[in-house]
């Protein structure tokens, strides 16, 4: 079976080797910085769209495996929308990610979309890496409802219904610092608390393709900020924004 199909058949890839050992070391303190700047609070959610005005995030977020696993899920054209970080720091065991769909109150019309799970810590079982439920892209866009559960980084709390899920067949994403995962934008995923004495750390890189026309994001409340990466463009429905420019080091 190709990458392709298992990712077609699965809703997910794992684990992508993406950085190189001297890619990790140079990238180590990059997201260190932001949160002290940020403040952990904030940090933790919200670090969003910073590879707009950040050389190393938009190296990241442009890095050439980073792209090729946008086109194994998506084909030869590929768009950049968004990146964000997901962070769960040991001091604050509640926090967790409830299960959910990506796609669900993106606005995307196809609904095709992909997010490569870049790791910036180790991650595992014991500090919440993200699991995931196979094949569960097949069943389409599932109903969200409103956590019950305190602690949930979503944005708007949102949830699929624990009775729509069969919590049972969930598989677990463990992935050293600069392995990725890949995963369906309607592939049912989440994530447990934090129960280690380590940061959990993930930046998530958005993609879709250029047929995808984009409603104004009702999740994040920023907007898409669409780049065509890779491939062309033969359908005229987004207006693309440059790639950012950094000053040479
Ligand atoms: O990092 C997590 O636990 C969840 C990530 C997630 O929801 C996503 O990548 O869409």
């Amino acid at each position: 079976m190709t990458p392709r199909e298992r990712y077609q058949q699965t809703g997910y890839l794992i684990p992508l080797d993406i950085l190189t050992p001297a890619e990790v070391a140079h990238h180590r303190g990059v997201f260190d910085r932001i949160e002290q700047e940020m403040g952990k609070e904030k940090a933790q959610f919200g670090v969003i769209q910073k590879h707009l005005d950040n050389a190393d995030l938009w190296a990241l977020a442009s890095h050439e495996k980073v792209l090729d696993a946008a086109q194994v899920a998506l084909g030869p054209d590929v768009v950049l929308v968004a990146t964000h970080f997901f962070v769960k720091y040991p001091d604050m065991t509640e926090k967790f990610v409830a299960w959910h769909q990506d796609l669900t109150y993106w606005g995307f019309d196809p609904a095709v979309a992909a997010t490569v799970w870049l790791a910036i810590d180790d991650v595992d079982i014991e500090n919440g890496c993200m699991r995931v439920i196979p094949g569960s892209q097949k069943r389409g866009q599932l109903p969200h409802g409103k956590s019950t559960r305190p602690g949930n980084l979503l944005s708007i709390n949102q949830e699929i219904p624990l009775e729509l899920i069969d919590e049972s067949a969930a598989i677990d994403f463990p992935l050293r610092v600069g392995q990725a995962s890949l995963h369906d934008g309607l592939t049912v995923h989440g994530s447990n608390p934090n129960l280690s004495r380590r940061r959990r750390c993930g930046m998530t890189i958005r993609f879709t393709t250029p047929e995808v026309k984009l409603a104004p994001d009702q999740n994040f409340k920023s907007s898409w900020a669409p780049m065509l990466m890779r491939g062309s463009d033969r359908f005229g429905r987004t207006k693309f924004m440059p790639w950012p420019t950094f000053p040479a080091k």
